[in-house]
């Protein structure tokens, strides 16, 4: 039988679906791969070979593009961060420590702004504002009116992405607004809990009918930075070319002579909140890696 490439979009007990041409084939793993101690992840591109019409065996791994632990999935293009403007309370540090996190493993962050029907006011606007001309896809969303579902739509296209973002911000509805035949659970965290959200199940990539594919999973939720705080900056993407310009090279923006990246600031070239997330986040890494030695 033939021998074809996929993707895998479920895992199980031993068993892996991958989306192929010729349909969803069910695979066992058998490659030589597992003698590298490699388990095949949701996500991974892999090389089939067929035993019959619907089932087969990996054979091979392709090369990860990126690999997550929490949840455990492979080659995601974009992680969908989702704040809500209200109902929880938007909280401005937890945005950028997720587009970090994003940047950080090679994933492109896309900013969604939800529940923009709880507050009248230019809020989400004006914060949405602020990541575009950061250079970020962003959209304010609501799974109530509809607002920005199709915005929102256009940025999954042909994409890997999951979704990130506190609990009750909205992403499992947002999902679900996205596709008729996707229906996962959503509703205040309480009714979840009695219903056992916590037990543990496999992720699963759900395909788009339009192209892509969705994690049914949130992603982050370890909500750990593995990085050194001398790169923090690197991850803050309008510092970049800004930072060029600080006196010395080892800058962390901080308190050192003629810093560009503290200029930008007090002259609205950065947003301040971005900045003080920038320390925030700083600070922290710092207390870590005290308390590492
Ligand atoms: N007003 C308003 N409520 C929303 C919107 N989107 C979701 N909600 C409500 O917010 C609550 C939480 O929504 P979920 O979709 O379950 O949130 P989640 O982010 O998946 O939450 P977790 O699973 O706990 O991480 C539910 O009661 C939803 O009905 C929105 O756009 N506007
Ligand atoms: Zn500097």
């Amino acid at each position: 039988m033939t021998r074809i490439e996929g993707r895998i979009v479920r895992g199980i007990a031993g068993f892996y679906y991958v989306a192929t041409e010729h349909g969803i084939i069910e695979c066992r793993a058998r490659g030589k791969f597992r003698k590298d101690n490699i388990t095949p992840l949701v996500g991974d591109i892999v090389e089939i070979q067929m035993i019959n019409d619907s089932e087969g065996y990996i054979l091979n791994i392709l090369p990860r593009k990126n690999e997550l632990t929490r949840p455990p999935v492979a080659n995601v293009d974009q992680a969908i961060i989702v704040c809500a403007i209200a109902r929880p309370e938007l909280n401005r540090v937890l945005l950028d420590k997720m587009i970090v996190l994003a940047e950080s493993n090679d994933i492109e962050p896309v900013i969604c702004i939800n529940k923009v029907d709880l507050k009248e006011d230019r809020e989400a606007f004006d914060l949405v504002t602020i990541y575009q001309k950061i250079g970020y896809k962003a959209v304010v969303t609501s799974t109530v009116t509809k607002e920005g579902i199709e915005e929102l739509k256009s940025y999954l296209k042909d994409k890997v992405s999951f979704f990130a973002g506190p609990s009750g911000v909205g992403k499992s509805s947002l999902i679900n607004s996205i596709q008729s035949n996707i229906k996962l659970q959503t509703g205040e965290v309480s009714e979840k809990l009695l219903r056992g959200r916590h037990t543990t199940r496999s992720v699963e990539l759900l395909s788009l009918d339009f192209g892509g594919y969705v994690l049914d999973t949130p992603g982050f939720t370890a909500l750990t930075l593995d990085i050194d705080k001398q790169d923090l900056r690197y991850y803050f993407k309008e510092f970049l070319e800004l930072q060029k310009g600080c006196k010395f090279s080892s800058c962390l923006h901080v308190n050192e002579p003629d810093c560009n990246v503290i200029k930008a600031v007090e002259e609205g070239l950065i947003d301040k909140n971005r900045y003080l997330s920038y320390l925030f986040l700083l600070k922290e890494l710092k207390e870590k890696e005290k308390r590492r030695y």
